[in-house]
Order: C-alpha cells, then structure tokens, then sequence
C-alpha cells in the first residue's frame, strides 16, 4: 500500500509539472546557447548524444556545446572567469567548479543569481527543493542568492553512511567464534585472528587481523570512535565537524575522543591488532592488499564488500558498529549526501537565460532526468514488465561492451539532475552494488547512526578565506596527533597542551565560522 501512495504522489506530481506549462512554454523559432560543456574520458561526442535530441526536441532549445576535456577544464574555465570577457552563455558539468570558486567569482558578478528565474521558470525544480529542504540549504550562498543549479543523486541509504566495516566468516567459523557485537568481543577476534594460521598457508604470521586507511574517508576508522561519544568525520570539507541538536562540534576536542584514542591505543595498535600501515597506506595499496591466492584480512572498512577485490570477497560478512565500553554506541551519517552543488552555471554575458533555464529544468523532471543519467528509454532501458513495482528497468549491455561505454555515449550522466529515493523506489531500482549496500545500512547501521556529520553548505567568500587561513594549522595538529596518539599512545599526558595549541591556531573562530554558516542555512 505503501509503495502505491508513493507511486501516486510521484504521478500527481509529474502530472502537476506538466498541467503548469502552457502550450506556448517552450519558444515557438529554435533558440541556440553557448555553453562549455566538461567531458570526461569515457564520455561520448555531445553532438550525437540522444538525450540531448531528445532534449532539443522538446524544448525547441539548441546547446552549442564547446567540448572541453576534463583535464583542461579547470585551467580554461579559470582563464575564462579571470579574463572576464567573452564568456559562455553557461558552464555545465556536473563538477563546473568547487563551491569556493563558485562564490570567489560570483561574488565579482561574474555569475547570474538564479533565484527569480527558479521561481518563475523552472516548476520541476522548484517542487524538488520545496520537498528537499537540504538540498536548498546546500545551494543558497550566505547572501541568499543561488548561483548554480545542483546534481542530486540520492538513492537511499548508500552515501548516506558512507563507512560499513566487513569481517572474514570463514576465518571466524574456522575458529569457532561469533561476529562480534561488542568491543571486547572483537578484540577476542581480533586477537584470534592475530595468533592462528587463519588462511591455513603454514604461516601463523601472515594475518592482519585489522586494517583502515588513516583519512581514507570510508576506509578510516574514525567509525570506531562513536563507541565513545561521536564517530569521526572524516570526509573533506567538513572534516572532523558534526552536529548535535542544532550544535556544531569540532570532534577532535571532545572527552569521547580522548577516550578512544586510549582505548584504541591500549587495546589493538599497541598488541597489533590493527594495521599500522594503516597510517601511511595510499587508497591504490589499501585495496590492493587481499589479492593473493589465500585472503590475509581479517577485517576491514569500506564503502562496499569488493572493495578489496573480487577474489576473497564471498569470504566477508557486513559487520554492525559495536558496543562500546560502556555499553552504547553511534555510527556517522552524511546529511547531504548525493548533493553536488555547481552543476549548471549561467554566467554574466547570458542575454536572455529564460530558456536555458527552462531546458535545465527539464532535467529536473524524473522522466528526463533519469534518461540524463541511466540512458535514453528503448536504448539503455525499456518500460518494466507488468507486475514490477518499477516502471522501467535496466536493458542489458551488449557483449563486448562495458556498462560505461554503453551509457556514455548516449547520455551524459553526473549532470544537472535530482533523482530521489522516492524514484528508486518506484521508478527504476538501484543498481545491484547500491542494493546491497543499502541493506547493510538500513538493517545494521542506520539504527545507531546517531552521529550526523556537518552538512554540505557554501561559505561566503570571506568565511572561505578565513578558512584557508586557520584551518590548515588546526586540521594538520589534529591529524598529526590522531596518528600519534592512536599508533603511540600519549594521549592523557599530551591533552591539555594540545588544546591549548588548538585554541591559539583559532579554533574557536572556526568552530564559529561552520556554526554561523549552519544557522544560517537552517533558520536558526
Ligand atoms: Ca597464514
């Protein structure tokens, strides 16, 4: 019953966009836009896209692409904004620019607000941000104005807790022990893992019973600290920072953290437990290391259970977060996730953005927007069998062919768009990697995922400033003493000192700079 009223809705919806525009909506003579448009390796030719026919033809709009190479695009598009002249009527790509540059060069008018043009022109989008606060709140700059239209891909649960930690079963039923539940038990495991032959090569010294990449976002285990107060964020932009009730905290100053850097120290680096390569590995070598002929992981954290390859990947259980010492825990959670801010950019020299605008917005409509990002219906996917509770599925790649080069040559994925959980659960289904990880998540990690990290927001050009400026210090004291204290112990004696570097690099102004910007943006 459910997903009906949910079909429903999604249908009033798309009904409603529809009855809103006029016969005469679209130009009646075709309209032409200049606009650079960021082309990625496996990206097609533009020109011979079907989705932008598809497109064209139905808006009476014509995109005169200028392709540009993903490698060139950030120097171009900075020597474009920097000469300040003859510029594109629009930048498009689903990464155009970071959110500093976006702000840095509309705040010297380089940009237009689009604002009015939203509530006026683009009735898919707006009724995308009424119901998604959040994503509102990510593209509005300090100054209210919105510059760029964004790319959204929200299919649940899979970026919203981006880390999942995954033990050896084999391993475990090997030495007749349970998944651990709590931090006790899984130094037990762990130590287990440490002393036997797990893998069974006639090397007892072979195993690892734990590895993590130090700020490896997902492959850190900055999850394991929510046993003790929050979990650790350690994505970029917003790292360390989290809030509580409306509250910002800079993590790495709390008595949780203190704690579990102790612990950790006292009961798993200091008896290695957990891999200190850990702490220098690159992201290539973390995955890198569980290809032999026998797996020599005993666990890990990830986005996804293959992240370690194929090969010993059916060896591997999900592992839910653990009890800590005192019994409770916590897991991070992301926000914002599946939010990229600058997708469409309009620019200064745009005479007459109305229709532009208008094409974009078509993106905004799921029927659009899904073929945008999974492929033209009949090429790439077909109307789903009767009975389904999707309307459209998947059709199968040819034979020699990848998935990617399958799609990229029709479409252009990764742009302006906005698909939501609501059109995955009833339009067309994730893909299988993202079902599987938004079962982990749903079943074993969003009940305790009590930590919900510093959204995705845009800071003005001056707070961005002031960011540069202090956090590098403050960001490289924290990192340096995580590694230290966690692969070294220390951390009782040299606590009380290290505030008082924290506080003297500006702390205080930084935790203040993400607590206004937060209020800001949510009205508070
Ligand atoms: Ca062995």
């Amino acid at each position: 019953m459910k997903k009906l009223i949910s079909l429903l809705l999604a249908l009033a919806l798309l009904m409603t966009c529809a009855a809103a525009l006029a016969e005469d909506y679209y130009p009646a003579e075709k309209v032409s836009y200049n606009v650079w448009i960021r082309m990625r390796p496996m990206n097609g030719n533009a020109d011979d896209m079907e989705i932008f026919k598809i497109m064209e033809e139905k808006t009476n709009v014509h995109m005169n692409f200028e392709q540009i190479p993903q490698a060139d695009w950030e120097e171009k598009i900075l020597q474009n904004l920097n000469g300040g002249v003859d510029l594109p009527d629009a930048y498009y790509s689903g990464y155009s620019l970071n959110s500093t540059q976006l702000l840095q060069y509309a705040n010297q008018g380089m940009f237009l607000p689009l604002n009015d043009y939203i509530e006026q022109y683009m009735p898919n989008f707006k009724a995308k941000l009424e119901a998604h606060p959040e994503v509102k709140a990510a593209i509005t700059a300090p100054d209210g104005n919105i510059y760029s239209l964004p790319f959204c891909r929200f299919d649940g649960l899979t970026g919203q807790i981006p880390s999942n930690m995954f033990i050896n079963k084999v391993w475990l039923d090997k030495l007749n022990l349970e998944v651990p539940t709590t931090i006790d038990e899984l130094e037990t495991v762990l130590t287990a893992f440490k002393e036997n032959d797990c893998n069974g090569n006639g090397d007892p010294d072979d195993e690892i019973p734990m590895t993590f990449k130090f700020e490896g976002s997902q492959r850190d285990l900055g999850g394991l600290f929510g046993m003790f107060g929050y979990a650790d964020n350690l994505y970029t932009g917003q790292h360390h920072f989290c809030v509580d009730d409306g509250k910002v905290i800079y993590t790495p100053t709390t008595e949780g953290y203190k704690k579990a850097c102790s612990y950790l120290y006292e009961h798993f680096f200091s008896k290695g437990l957990i891999d200190q390569e850990g702490f220098t590995m690159d992201k290539a070598t973390y995955n890198a290391q569980n290809q032999g002929e026998v797996a020599n992981i005993g666990s890990y954290f990830s986005w996804n259970i293959f992240d370690l390859g194929e090969i010993h990947k059916d060896e591997y259980v999900p592992m839910a977060p653990l009890l800590g010492p005192d019994g409770t825990t916590s897991w991070g959670y992301v926000t914002s996730s599946g939010i990229e801010t600058v997708g469409l950019i309009v620019t200064k020299d745009c005479k007459d953005p109305v229709n532009l605008l208008k094409w974009a917005d078509l993106t905004y409509d799921d029927y659009y927007g899904m073929q945008l990002e999974y492929g033209c219906i009949g090429t790439n996917i077909k109307e789903a069998e009767e009975g389904s509770q999707f309307q459209y599925e998947y059709i199968d790649y040819p034979e020699g062919m990848t998935y990617d080069e399958f799609l990229f040559g029709n479409t252009y994925p990764d742009s302006c768009l906005a698909l939501f959980r609501d059109f995955y659960d009833t339009v067309l289904s994730m893909p299988d990697s993202a079902k599987a990880k938004d079962k982990i998540n749903s079943e074993m990690y969003l009940p305790v995922a009590t930590t919900k990290y510093y959204p995705t927001l845009l800071f003005s050009a001056e707070d961005n400033d002031r960011i540069a400026d202090i956090s590098t210090d403050i960001i490289g004291l924290a990192e340096e003493k995580r590694a230290e204290w966690l692969a070294r112990g220390g951390v009782e004696n040299e606590w009380e000192d290290y505030l008082a570097r924290l506080d003297a690099m500006g702390l205080q102004e930084y935790i203040d700079i993400y607590q206004k910007t937060y209020d800001v943006a949510f009205g508070q």
